[in-house]
């Protein structure tokens, strides 16, 4: 974690990595206090990392490695004391880039899945309620939405979202990892599909970079699709990446980033609202949404607003079902719409309970 603020508002433990096998050497970060106990749980493991594929089922791992720094961890400390399985019909794809780790396989029943790290992704079954929640949340809450920037979506699924706002001029996307978005194009083009709209202007690299170097104001809406936050994705959810999306969006512009699951990571959302709620000055609310093959079944979104023109995320002023054919943009909207984006706000009484001090009222 780095900068002034680091660790302000986590309460987690710092813990040096890649000692054993850090190419780049010792490191520090901190791991939220419900995964410690993951990391601490099978210590006499030796991680075979990414062994997932076992008798002809997929399970989001035991073990995984940070991309970059090749630490193993002998949990998931995501999910720990529990593992996802979907049967495999077929493996299309295993490959490795400079960041992670790459599988796609044919599932008996959600299509094909793709899979970082050892972690589903996406699937072709249920890929449209996160694709479609996280664009239209943040694109149906403000008026006419012009300039959009994307941050990770290699596999295209939210690009292909934006695509659905006639408003649009220019969407940005800024991909650490350019072997996902050629193994997007062979294996799922119902997503590749959003790289060819022409107002998608694609950039390579790493995405706080790219942000501190984006002018001032530029977006009405930054779009955070990440993976989870071990490894390459980890910065995306500490406070300096938080202050850099704020400077680059406009007065009353806002973010939405993938937020994780309320009944496996309170504590991250915690600390996610915690800092957003002192970085962005307008609102900030967590919704979430089902997703069958994400763990718990559930994903949560972040939504924050910049100072300006008051954005009211309840009540989306731009409905999506009053904007010219974009209901039936490249294909039919599957999950999204105004209901399901007033219903995803309202939050069960435990979460309603843990997040509420940190949520607008
Ligand atoms: N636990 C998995 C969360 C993955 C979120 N990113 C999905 C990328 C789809 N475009």
């Amino acid at each position: 974690m780095a900068g002034d603020d680091a660790g302000k508002c986590l309460d987690g433990q710092t813990i040096p990595m890649g000692t054993e096998n850090s190419e780049n050497g010792p490191e520090a970060r901190v791991i939220p206090p419900c995964c410690l106990k993951a990391m601490a749980s099978a210590p006499e493991l030796e991680a075979k990392c990414h062994m997932t594929v076992v008798s002809g089922w997929f399970s989001e791992p035991q073990s995984c490695s940070d991309g970059a720094r090749k630490v193993l961890y002998y949990n998931n400390p995501m999910w720990p004391g529990e593992a996802h399985s979907l049967k495999v019909e077929n493996i299309l794809y295993k490959g490795k880039s400079e960041y992670q780790e790459i599988l796609v396989f044919e599932s008996s029943t959600y299509g094909k899945v793709l899979v970082l790290d050892g972690i589903v992704q996406l699937t072709e079954k249920d890929e449209c309620a996160y694709q479609e929640m996280i664009a239209h949340l943040p694109l149906c809450s403000i008026p006419s939405p012009k300039t959009v920037l994307v941050v990770g979506g290699g596999d295209g699924g939210v690009l292909r979202e934006i695509s659905r706002h006639s408003s649009v001029e220019i969407i940005d996307i800024c991909e650490i990892d350019k072997l996902v978005i050629d193994v997007s194009k062979k294996y799922f083009p119902d997503l590749y599909v959003g790289f060819e709209d022409p107002r998608v202007r694609l950039h390579v690299g790493d995405a706080a970079e790219f942000l501190r170097n984006a002018p001032e104001g530029m977006y009405d809406a930054i779009i955070v699709d990440s993976s989870d936050p071990v490894g390459p994705a980890q910065e995306l959810v500490e406070k300096p990446f938080f202050e850099t999306t704020a400077r680059a969006l406009r007065p009353g512009g806002v973010l939405c980033s993938m937020a994780e699951s309320m009944w496996l990571h309170t504590h991250l959302i915690q600390d996610m609202l915690c800092i957003c709620r002192e970085t962005f000055k307008g609102s900030v609310h967590y919704a979430w949404a089902s997703v069958p093959t994400y763990p718990s079944g559930v994903i949560g979104f972040l939504v924050c607003s910049t100072d300006g023109p008051p954005v009211d995320f309840l009540n989306p002023i731009n409905p999506i079902e009053k904007l010219d054919g974009a209901l039936k943009f490249k294909r039919e909207l599957r999950f999204y719409n105004s209901e399901i984006h007033a219903a995803a706000f309202a939050l069960p009484s435990f979460a309603k309970r843990e997040l509420s001090a940190l949520n607008d009222q």
